[in-house]
């Protein structure tokens, strides 16, 4: 019996993937570099499903029914490029190869290129939601060629999330779109995360309260609209209690955040396309001070404002508030940067199934989701979510609390680089002028870079140094 589909890379990741796909019914044909992790796999798990273990790639790539659909779940980069080349050689036109590491989506170009010269279809697919979605159902976002879909969407369906009936995968777009809508999911995941962090931050400094009782606010906003799998992780971090020391387990982990690189990926690539992604910056920048021991230790001594804390009980509304706003800020960026990636490379993105897909198996599920699956369902040429009806309503309503926390925390010495920037992301956009006006007149005055102007079409120069006559440029 030949097999649906196969998988190569049997470990965390692609073994949990290889059982889901057998415990859907699908027959899986498994191979490992190390053949040990196949034989393992098989041991340990053959009785979940049908696997056709194979040693080599010749009898990995013979096991499979043709269209040869392949899933190639090693580590992103070389690696990659290895099992790549290995396998290219051993398939005929129309066989697909499937990567489901976390590539850069330039690499995940370069590769589709490479390989649709052989008429080998390579598909990018970002899959979301760590080891228990692989298993479980994760919410996965293959890029590549869109008729590579017809042949695996049905598989790909039958082992992703799924939400009121709706399997939480769609074809994205051509070559990298699949790995680049996975990157800019993780950009937003940091943000999130980071703005969930400055919540809890000043819940325990500013309001005073424990890392229990914070908790029980998360639990109370996961019943609300904030309602999301990274609130409902997040009240279970802060409920723990070290076994070791009996103090809260919040307190006794080492505050230096660390990173893969899919966060600083997201920045890079919104820095070449010239999109302001201000809330997921501050975001892998937190965790990048937050590491800087030598930094903290060398400035650890300077003044601040004292701490007293508030206890006033409008306090957690007022953070769940501003919460609320800068994750709509830090959404609408992220949404931004895949519509311009979009724009730039040709791939019409739908963003509304993105945001339909993203409701279940990824780290960022939410509630919140549907929102955004609405708005673009409302206008899908919606320049910024910031403006669609239900996003607009309630920025405006949270807007003086999310002044206010702001405010607080700047006097408290709190700080909230991801709550501020989103307040000055909503302020600049909706500035009627900005200062930018200045920057020009400087780039004017020192490199004669030009300046447009508000009355007139054309380039103009002013000859600073010469009467400071005004010239067409
Ligand atoms: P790892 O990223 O730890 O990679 C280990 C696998 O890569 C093993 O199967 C190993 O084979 C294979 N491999 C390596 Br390393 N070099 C190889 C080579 N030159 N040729 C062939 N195989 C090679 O595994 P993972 O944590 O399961 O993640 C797999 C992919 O999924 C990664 O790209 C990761 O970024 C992505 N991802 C991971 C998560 C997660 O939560 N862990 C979530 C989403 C995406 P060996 O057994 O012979 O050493």
């Amino acid at each position: 019996q030949k097999a649906q589909i196969g998988v190569t890379g049997l470990a965390t990741m692609g073994r949990n993937l290889a059982r889901n796909l057998a415990r859907r019914g699908h027959t899986v044909a498994v191979h490992n570099r190390t053949a040990a992790r196949t034989k393992a796999l098989v041991e340990e798990f053959g009785h979940e499903g049908t696997f056709v273990p194979a040693e080599t790639a010749e009898e990995f790539v013979a096991a499979l029914e043709r269209p040869r659909r392949l899933v190639v779940m090693v580590k992103a980069g070389a690696a990659t490029d290895a099992v790549i080349d290995e396998f290219a050689p051993l398939l005929e036109p129309g066989d697909m190869i499937v990567d489901g590491g976390n590539a850069h989506f330039a690499d995940t170009r370069r590769r589709e290129a490479a390989l649709r010269e052989r008429g080998v279809h390579f598909v990018g697919a970002g899959i979301s939601g760590g080891e228990e979605g692989a298993l479980n159902g994760p919410s996965i976002m293959p890029g590549g060629p869109a008729e590579s879909y017809e042949a695996l969407g049905p598989l790909l369906e039958s082992i992703a999330a799924n939400v009121d009936g709706v399997p939480c995968v769609t074809h994205i777009g051509p070559d990298g779109a699949g790995h680049f809508v996975k990157m800019v999911h993780n950009g937003i995941e940091y943000a999130d995360m980071q703005l969930i962090a400055e919540s809890y931050d000043l819940l325990r400094h500013a309001a005073g309260l424990s890392p229990a009782e914070i908790a029980e606010v998360f639990r109370t906003w996961n019943t609300g609209r904030l309602e999301s799998y990274l609130i409902e992780i997040t009240a279970e971090v802060l409920a723990h209690t070290d076994a070791a020391t009996g103090e809260p387990f919040v307190d006794v982990v080492l505050d230096r955040a660390e990173q893969k690189g899919t966060g600083r990926w997201t920045v890079q690539t919104a820095l070449d396309l010239g999109v302001p992604v201000g809330g997921i910056a501050e975001a892998v920048f937190a965790r990048s001070v937050s590491g800087h021991a030598d930094l903290r230790e060398a400035a650890r001594d300077l003044p601040g404002p004292a701490r007293e804390a508030t206890k006033d009980a409008a306090f957690a509304d007022a953070v769940e508030r501003a919460l609320y706003a800068s994750k709509i800020v830090a959404y609408a960026q992220g949404f931004h940067q895949i519509q311009a990636a979009s724009a730039e490379y040709g791939w019409d993105v739908d963003l509304g199934a993105v945001a339909t897909i993203w409701r279940g198996g990824c780290i960022i599920r939410a509630r919140f989701l549907d929102r955004i699956r609405a708005a673009y369902e409302a206008d899908p040429r919606t320049v910024t979510l910031l403006t669609d009806g239900y996003f607009a309503e309630a920025l405006a309503e949270a807007q003086d609390a999310w002044r206010g926390v702001v405010a607080t925390a700047a006097r408290l010495g709190i700080p909230t680089p991801g709550f501020s920037s989103a307040l000055a992301y909503y302020d600049s956009l909706r500035a009627e002028r900005l200062p930018a006006a200045l920057t020009q007149g400087q780039r004017d005055f020192f490199g004669a870079h030009t300046y447009r102007r508000v009355d007139r079409e054309g380039a103009f120069h002013t000859l600073w140094s010469d009467g400071r006559r005004e010239v067409e440029a």
